[in-house]
């Protein structure tokens, strides 16, 4: 296995004017639902900061009850491990067991029996994201964005490639992991350093995450792991329940209620 590293300059900005916005959308919704005015008095939004486990599953109660799995998912035994198994073209994303937290890093082991994957990142609620691919020669970061004009029909999206490399994946397992701090995406294979990419162009800044197998595919994964910011503590008295969305939205996914 060969790194080849690629650097595009850039400033890092940590509070974006879109990370900003971000983070507005998701109070707007809290007051949509009908608890501003406990909110604010309350001081509830204050940002509680460090890294945490936003979701972690390593399959062994044998459920995948966490997640939403297209056709072409389930979970299958290997040599007395349990994995989640992913067929053909489709999808499997976790969902959150309780609310917010931006996502900084999605991690997990791998398995190609057969063809190639999608580790989708920055999934936003209109189906914009970037994608990590990885098939029997290529690793690479491509980035879905709508088209503008948006078409009346057919497919809205372009998914121009950003960055790939070459890499030669064994059908042992190996880890991946996505980061992204910022607009800075990189790609660690087996902890080496595989991609490191700075989007200049209208960045993607949050969003959920999620697998996807591509047609005539076949991969195992386990020992799932995602990274983020600790979610803003719910006001004295409320907790955050889950709506079912999926992990990392902008807080569509979840309401608060009393606890
Ligand atoms: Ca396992
Ligand atoms: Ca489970």
């Amino acid at each position: 296995m060969r790194a080849i590293k690629k650097t595009r300059k850039g400033q890092l900005r940590h509070m974006s004017p879109n990370f900003k916005s971000a983070v507005g959308k998701a109070v707007l919704l809290v007051i949509v639902l009908g608890l501003l005015a406990t909110v604010l008095s309350q001081g509830a939004f204050a940002q509680t900061g460090g890294m945490t486990a936003l979701f972690s599953d390593d399959f062994e109660d044998g459920t995948a009850d966490d997640w939403e799995l297209e056709t072409g998912w389930g979970i299958e035994l290997e040599n007395g491990n349990h994995v989640l198994s992913g067929k053909g073209h489709s999808w499997a994303r976790p969902v959150r067991s309780e609310g917010g937290g931006t996502i900084t890093s999605f991690k997990t082991r791998i398995k190609r029996l057969k063809g190639g994957i999608h580790l989708n990142f920055r999934l936003g609620p209109k189906g914009t994201r970037y994608f990590v691919g990885v098939n029997e020669d290529r690793l690479y970061l491509n980035k879905s964005i709508l088209k503008d004009p948006v078409p009346t029909e057919g497919n809205p999206f372009e998914h121009p490639e950003l960055i790939g490399v070459r890499l030669r994946l064994d059908s042992a397992w190996h880890t991946i992991k996505v980061t992204g701090n910022g607009n800075n995406l990189k790609v660690y294979i087996d902890g080496q350093l595989m991609i490191d990419y700075t989007d200049e162009e209208n960045p993607h800044l949050s969003g959920s995450v999620a697998f996807e197998t591509l047609p005539d595919s076949h991969f195992y994964f386990d020992d799932v792991v995602v990274m983020g910011e600790a979610p803003p503590e719910p006001p004295p008295g409320y907790v955050w329940k889950k709506l079912g969305g999926p992990l990392g939205g902008l807080g569509y996914d979840i309401r608060m209620r009393t606890g």
